[in-house]
């Protein structure tokens, strides 16, 4: 039943650890060839490359696990895709229903332990509900805001036999409001035709709504000619290449961009979460702006931000709705206004807020990144995933994203040890593309047990590892706020990349010199197998800009390069 479950729900790969309670399960697997299974080498990779698998497709991911060890190895991953609303389906073996509750061998509660880090979850208890669950599994993790979903299936009712339900026209209770008000959308456009200073705020919704989503935001931006930014996990939706684009906005994100959510006087947030790290200080978050939030999620509107024009619904349908009303209004903006609005961002863009001081002796992480972006941008079939921290900021800074679902990084929970797996999962669904994952070494180190699962299914991951030897974004935090005290943030004992990766049957190289570094990314690239690139760069370089925590957009630190002299003697100023 399991299996023809995800048979009938399309699934063609499931990422995986066996286990005792999941054996009848493994059974069937081994008896069939339309699903592979991707043996892993810890249940949290296994979660993490379901979540690839599901951002790079826009299908839902899914993982199997036994019971006990194997269900709380999950739940990192789990609350990894609650957070960044990645639609996953987790298979839990679990006990025998009449030995739950009696402390037996891999006994956890499962459903409990799994419930505040899941979307829903179910234990089933009967073998008749077994199909009409694991279809219902697949409709909650996908409808209205994506999210992970657990099954956990007592050994029991996995030897039981019973009647196969086939997935018929969802009758679930839970069907997510798609359309939007008209009269809220109707009141958004009248704003948008007068708006002096607007502002397109867009996040990882638009690409969960799917493809027709960002084509319908570039048809608006377009068309409107109003500036746009996007959140992290929003990269993509909008093309970096668009003439309207500002970039990245939050802590890390560009200057103009901070600025320009400061002054605005429309706001329209599409899909994105007014994060903490989008917000800063909340009661100096762009004062003077009249905000609409379009949401699919009734409970993400008004949560940390009140919104003027709530808008419940889809981006893709409700995106479609504003387009109509717009263009039968006759298509109006205060285009003067606008005009001179876009002089101003252009002024703060002079500021050129990513510059930073190159060297010809040490590697510079922006420049790494720059030479990565220079040698692989043209190519359609890129994908990128991140591990978490400086590295992660300077590839959403460096890297240019033209398509939706090609820029995989963990946002919400911001979980080391996400990119190699997701990688994996990326590479599964996309066996011929060039799957890159920018990586720190801290990061990298916590999930490299999954180099045997890349090794094992050949697969051409590039790991693109920005050694610095140190917690890069913890020690930046502890220079700057915390006295230069570096407590604990950097690693003795980092192993021999290349010999590592040797170790494992992959390829390493190793790069420190500024002078061979496209080579070394051309030999990285041209190898037709899973790479470890280990480059040695600047230790302590600082990713900027920066908006402290809990500080004001206005409040930004820039990095000493940008600000042409004029800085402090840390090296950074206040804006
Ligand atoms: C070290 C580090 C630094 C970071 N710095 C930054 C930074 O500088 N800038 C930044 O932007 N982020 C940063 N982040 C990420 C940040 O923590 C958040 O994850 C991110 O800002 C949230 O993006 P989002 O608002 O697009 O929300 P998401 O988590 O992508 O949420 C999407 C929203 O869209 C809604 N939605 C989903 N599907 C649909 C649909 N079909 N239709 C309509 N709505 C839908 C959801 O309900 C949700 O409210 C950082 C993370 C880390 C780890
Ligand atoms: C699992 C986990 N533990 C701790 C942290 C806190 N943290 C955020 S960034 C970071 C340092 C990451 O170092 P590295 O991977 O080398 O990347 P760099 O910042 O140097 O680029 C740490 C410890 C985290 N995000 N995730």
């Amino acid at each position: 039943m399991v299996v023809q479950a995800l048979k009938d729900q399309g699934v063609d790969t499931v990422f995986g650890y066996p286990g005792g309670a999941v054996l009848p399960i493994y059974d069937e697997i081994f008896q069939q060839n339309d699903i592979r299974h991707i043996l892993v080498r810890h249940e949290q990779g296994a979660v993490h490359a379901a979540e690839g698998y599901a951002r790079s497709t826009g299908k839902p991911g899914v993982a199997l696990v036994t019971s006990g060890p194997g269900a709380t190895n999950a739940v990192t991953g789990l609350t990894d895709a609650l957070m960044d609303s990645i639609p996953i389906i987790v298979l839990t073996g679990q006990v025998p229903t009449f030995m739950i509750g009696s402390d037996a061998f891999q006994e956890a509660d499962t459903v409990g332990i799994t419930r505040p880090c899941t979307k829903h979850n179910w234990l089933v208890k009967e073998t008749d509900q077994l199909a009409a669950t694991l279809h219902e599994a697949f409709h909650v993790a996908t409808a209205g805001r994506p999210g992970p979903v657990l099954i956990d299936i007592p050994k029991d009712v996995q030897f039981a036999t019973g009647k196969y339900a086939p997935p018929k026209p969802s009758t679930s209770h839970y069907q997510p409001r798609l359309k939007g008000d008209m009269e809220e959308i109707t009141e958004l456009v009248a704003a948008m035709e007068t708006a002096k200073r607007p502002i397109f705020y867009t996040g990882g919704g638009v690409i969960n709504s799917g493809p027709a989503a960002s084509q319908l935001l570039r048809e608006l931006v377009d068309a409107t000619g109003f500036p746009i930014t996007s959140t992290l996990m929003g990269l993509g939706a909008y093309p970096a290449s668009g003439k309207n684009w500002l970039g990245m906005l939050g802590m890390h994100g560009l200057y103009e961009a901070n600025l320009a959510m400061h002054d605005c006087d429309l706001m329209i947030n599409i899909g994105a979460r007014f994060d903490d790290r989008i917000t800063g200080r909340i009661d100096a978050f762009s004062p003077k702006s009249i905000k609409a939030h379009i949401d699919i999620d009734p409970s993400s509107i008004n949560k940390v931000i009140k919104a003027d024009i709530p808008i419940v619904g889809d981006v893709a349908h409700v995106l479609e709705d504003i387009l109509k009303v717009w263009k039968s209004r006759g298509r109006k903006t205060n285009a003067e206004a606008v005009a001179k609005w876009m002089g101003v961002i252009d002024g703060w863009r002079s500021k050129n807020c990513l510059a930073y001081t190159n060297s010809e002796t040490s590697i510079k992480p922006q420049y790494a990144l720059e030479r990565l972006e220079a040698l692989t941008k043209d190519r359609k079939d890129r994908f990128i995933c991140t591990e978490v921290g400086q590295h992660q900021m300077w590839a959403a800074q460096f890297l240019g994203f033209e398509d939706p679902n090609h820029w995989m990084t963990s946002g919400g929970l911001g979980t080391m040890g996400y990119g190699f797996p997701a990688s994996i999962g990326v590479q599964m669904a996309h066996p011929d593309a060039l799957v890159i994952n920018v990586a720190g070494e801290a990061s990298w180190l916590m999930n490299m047990q999954e180099l045997g699962t890349a090794a094992q299914y050949r697969l051409p991951v590039k790991q693109f590892i920005l050694n610095n030897e140190r917690l890069g974004m913890v020690r930046q935090w502890q220079e700057l706020l915390h006295g230069e005290r570096y407590s604990h943030s950097w690693s003795e004992a980092l192993p021999d990349f290349v010999k590592l990766a040797e170790a494992f049957g992959a390829k390493g190289i190793l790069c420190k010199d500024p002078a061979d570094l496209d080579d070394a990314i051309m030999e990285m690239i041209e190898y037709d197998g899973p790479v470890i690139f280990d480059c040695l760069v600047e230790k302590h370089e600082n990713c900027f800009p920066m908006i402290p925590s809990g500080k004001a957009h206005n409040e930004m630190l820039l990095g000493e390069a940008e600000t042409q002299g004029v800085i402090d003697a840390k090296g950074s100023i206040l804006v």
